[in-house]
């Protein structure tokens, strides 16, 4: 899979290299193209932002610059074409698994008050919020749909960990504890450390639920 990331800020993406993600590139399970939005510009002052039509306050991006940079990445529009935006869909897990179900993903960070509407209009295939706040670039949620995506390329992370996370599907997580069995005199359920797999499940399906009711009691709607 290839995630290719148009931003104004490539230098932002850096951290992605490091950790999960990092390690999947490096074994070529995934790439990860971050290109500079402002090269493909055809203003000789390399200008990719503009005056809003109407007035107002900030600048908008220009379309031009836009246009180009996709159709350079993606001239014959195999890709998944994604905006990120606080006007769109709301990012959610099952939108992840069809997402990683794409060859190519091309992820476009807006920055300033948004982008022309026509490079959204001609080149967009659908827009999405990570939540609803406002952020000064679409950059942190590029990389946060980055992130989530990656996880599920092949040999990303174990399979044992994919199936207990679609187990517990729509669930808060049950807690965990690690050693020591006390800490500040508080100490691991006893059920923990019974070895009694069965009843470590039931265990920690209740907690699950009790944490859901609690928490998030829309998600057992
Ligand atoms: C477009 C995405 C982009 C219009 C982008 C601001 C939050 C999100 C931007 C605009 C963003 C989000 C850049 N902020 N919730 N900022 O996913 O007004």
């Amino acid at each position: 899979m290839k995630i290719t990331i148009l931003t104004l800020f490539p230098e932002m993406f850096t951290p992605l290299y490091g950790s999960i993600v990092g390690r999947a590139v490096k074994e070529n399970k995934l790439q990860i193209e971050v290109v500079n939005i402002r090269d493909y510009t055809e203003d000789k002052h390399l200008k990719c932002d503009d005056y809003p039509f109407g007035g107002g306050a900030g600048m908008v991006m220009m379309a031009q610059p836009i246009g180009s940079a996709i159709e350079a990445v993606d001239p014959e529009h195999r890709a998944r074409r994604i905006y990120l935006s606080p006007k769109g869909k709301t990012f959610r897990q099952d939108m992840v698994y069809a997402l990683v179900e794409c060859e190519h993903l091309v992820l476009l960070c807006g920055h300033y008050e948004g982008v022309d509407q026509r490079a959204i209009d001609l080149y967009i295939d659908e827009e999405i919020s990570i939540g609803d706040y406002v952020l000064t670039g679409g950059e942190l949620p590029a990389m946060v749909v980055a992130d989530c995506v990656a996880r599920y390329v092949d040999g990303v992370l174990s399979p044992e960990s994919l199936v207990q996370e679609s187990f517990s599907e729509n669930l808060l997580e049950y807690p965990q504890y690690t050693r020591p069995v006390e800490y500040k005199g508080l100490t691991v359920p006893e059920v923990l450390r019974s070895g009694n797999h069965a009843e470590i499940d039931k265990w920690r399906r209740n907690q699950a639920l009790k944490e859901t009711q609690k928490k998030r009691p829309d998600l057992l709607k």
